[in-house]
């Protein structure tokens, strides 16, 4: 049988040119790199093999039978290491993904040692082949389809079941590696003298390459530098396989000021200019970019950490040369070290911003921390949030009343409403924590409702006349008018308690009264289901009593710093604006009263309303209702 080496050779010198851009182009020193030159080693020792034992067999009667023998075991042991090692990159792409291995992943060795061992020791048992006249099938020699097609198996499934995990582009193209090999084969057993099995593997390295390791997928846009996704594939394997790794980042201070001065090309110099010089200073570390202004050096074996801030800061003491002239950046640093921290990739990461965004936008130049802080702080975080997810599954939020008094009966004449949240002890978490990160992470809307229901609750379980209560006010996030259907929801939580809207007022803070029309919309659809509304906190934020016009509230809170200072100065400017807003027909609640002075004091100004710790704290529902 002649041998067709027509496919053959043309497949080894695209290998060898894959290999020399692999070696030529930067590559972050991560599993996917690695297995993928061992998969272009691999294919061209499997090919080189095949080239080799192919014309051993062609002119078998010139040769000695052990060096076919030492041939035609190299070919099967490649052979079979090459379809491995393309399961083995499946399973690498899954790893940097950070899903964990399966139990599946165990065995799958298995396969490939049995069939290592068989090409190892055919010369002595001949199943797998034989050499006789040239090489000879052996009895189990079907076993070489096998082992293939069950490693494409393999990973096809382990694909399919981490599908979720996967973009769609990541599993097609795993999909589209496993069918070309599946084709490679078949064709292969069909007219085996072709040698076409090695260019359809050639197809599917081309696809991984493609997809998977081209390096503009990790390099920095401007260049020279690793990107924020190599970042992540680095940090993540790193704690994943506990291999030590040490990280040095900084944060150029004031980065946006700088670029809104300075202009968008002049700093894109200076960026190209700054990655340049850390790609060619720090070669034994990898050098990321990894956005707004943030940088990260990576290595294992870091020299001293302070040396080599010392030397980037007495670089950024000088200027950065741009076209236009040069440009001086103060920077300041984050040092971590993942082995001593000790926590999963993503937090690490997250704690790595949170600090640079805090360094960042602080003055002082060459400082430096250390990551431990933000991590607490981070950990904190997520404490409070699945406290919060706990509290929200189960209908545990609690809602505080405050009771808001009437100045000229001195009864209490209504409520505030404020959510509180407990932690595993029982301690309560300061509201400010736990409500930004629910707006922040989207609980706002679930948290509002269950606030409202429980108000709405206490409202029809008690005889509000008897207990001098006319309405209760509840907070409103601005957020909370995202959401399209937000009139409906309320009125239909109402509905469900039947409670009146006239006894719920909604606050709205002064702050985030920002022009958004979507948001006026929906407060004018639910003023016109009933609902009052008050603006909160009136005085912290921007007074512009233009837009305060243009929307329905009844009530003004005034906040309670502005009611403090006003009880230290008695600056006329108080007085003067409850004039002012009392004209325009807003009844005026003073926040924050803490004594009978204080009570007096904004009394003789023409508050209609008081609340504040003198009169009570919010205290528990029970509590309020025995009151
Ligand atoms: O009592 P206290 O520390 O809870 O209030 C802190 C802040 O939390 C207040 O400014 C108040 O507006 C806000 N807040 C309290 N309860 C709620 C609520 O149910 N929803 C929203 N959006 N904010 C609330
Ligand atoms: O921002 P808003 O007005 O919705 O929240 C009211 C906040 O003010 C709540 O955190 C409440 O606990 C707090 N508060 C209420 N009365 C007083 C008071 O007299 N003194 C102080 N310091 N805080 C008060
Ligand atoms: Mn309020």
């Amino acid at each position: 049988m002649t041998m067709n080496y027509s496919f053959l050779i043309p497949s080894l010198l695209i290998l060898v040119l894959i290999m020399g851009y692999y070696f030529f182009r930067p590559r972050l020193p991560i599993r996917l790199n690695r297995s993928f030159l061992a998969i272009l080693t691999i294919d061209i020792c499997t090919e080189i093999f095949e080239a080799i034992s192919s014309r051993l067999h062609e002119t078998c009667s010139e040769h000695a039978p052990w060096l076919l023998w030492l041939f035609g075991v190299l070919f099967f042991f490649f052979y079979f290491s090459r379809a491995y090692m393309f399961f083995v990159f499946t399973i690498s792409i899954l790893d940097a993904r950070g899903i964990s291995r399966s139990r599946l992943h165990v065995f799958t060795p298995v396969v490939y040692y049995f069939c290592a061992l068989l090409a190892l020791t055919s010369p002595f048992t001949g199943w797998l082949f034989r050499v006789e006249n040239g090489y000879q099938k052996g009895p189990v020699y079907f076993l070489f389809y096998v082992c293939c097609i069950a490693y494409i198996l393999f990973s096809q499934l382990a694909a399919i079941r981490h599908r979720k995990e996967l973009t769609t582009h990541e599993f097609i193209s795993i999909s589209a590696i496993q069918a070309i090999l599946l084709v490679g084969i078949v064709v292969r057993a069909l007219v085996p003298n072709w040698l076409v099995m090695n260019t359809f593997c050639l197809m599917a390295i081309i696809v991984i390459f493609l997809s998977f390791l081209n390096p503009d997928l990790y390099m920095s846009e401007r260049g020279y530098v690793y990107n924020l996704p190599a970042f992540q594939a680095l940090v993540s394997e790193c704690v994943r396989r506990r291999r030590p790794c040490r990280i040095l980042a900084f944060a150029l201070q004031n980065y946006n000021e700088h670029r809104e001065i300075f202009g968008g090309a002049q700093m894109d110099e200076a960026l190209v200019a700054i990655n340049r010089y850390l790609a060619d200073s720090f070669r034994q570390m990898s050098p990321f970019y990894l956005r707004n202004g943030f940088y990260a050096l990576v290595g294992q074996n870091l020299p001293d950490l302070d040396v080599l801030r010392d030397s980037i800061s007495l670089r950024f003491a000088s200027q950065w040369k741009t076209s236009n002239g040069e440009l001086r950046m103060t920077v300041a640093f984050v040092e971590a070290d993942t082995e001593i921290l000790d926590c999963p990739a993503d937090r690490l990461v997250n704690a790595l911003f949170l600090s640079l965004d805090e360094l960042g936008r602080a003055s002082d130049a060459d400082s430096s921390r250390s990551l431990t802080d933000s991590i607490e702080q981070i950990t904190e975080r997520l404490e409070i949030r699945r406290c919060l997810e706990h509290a929200l599954d189960h209908d545990e939020l609690e809602v505080f009343l405050q009771p808001i008094v009437d100045t000229v009966s001195g009864k209490r004449i209504a409520a505030e409403a404020l959510v509180r949240l407990r932690d595993g002890q029982g301690k309560i978490i300061r509201p400010d924590l736990f409500i930004t990160l629910a707006e922040r992470e989207g609980y706002i809307a679930r948290l509002g409702e269950q606030v409202l229901s429980k108000v709405c609750r206490f409202i029809h379980d008690h005889d509000m006349d008897a207990m001098g209560v006319r309405w209760i006010n509840v907070n409103l996030s601005p957020l909370q008018f995202m959401s399209r259907d937000i009139p409906d929801r309320f009125t239909a939580i109402l509905r469900q308690y039947g409670v009146s809207t006239d006894r719920i007022h909604l606050e709205i803070t002064e702050q985030s009264m920002i022009d958004f029309s979507l948001m006026r919309d929906q407060i004018m659809d639910l003023h016109s289901s009933g609902f009052e509304f008050a603006l909160d906190d009136y005085g912290s934020g921007y007074s512009n009593l233009t837009r305060v016009r243009r929307y329905p509230f009844t009530n003004i809170k005034i906040d309670m710093e502005v009611v403090r200072n006003y009880y230290r100065d008695r600056d006329p400017l108080l007085p003067a604006l409850i004039q002012a807003f009392k004209k325009m027909k807003f009844t005026i609640t003073a926040e924050g009263i803490e004594t009978a002075d204080m009570a007096e004091a904004v009394k003789e100004i023409g508050c209609d309303y008081l609340q504040g710790y003198y009169f009570s704290r919010p205290v528990p529902m029970p509590e309020f209702a025995a009151m």
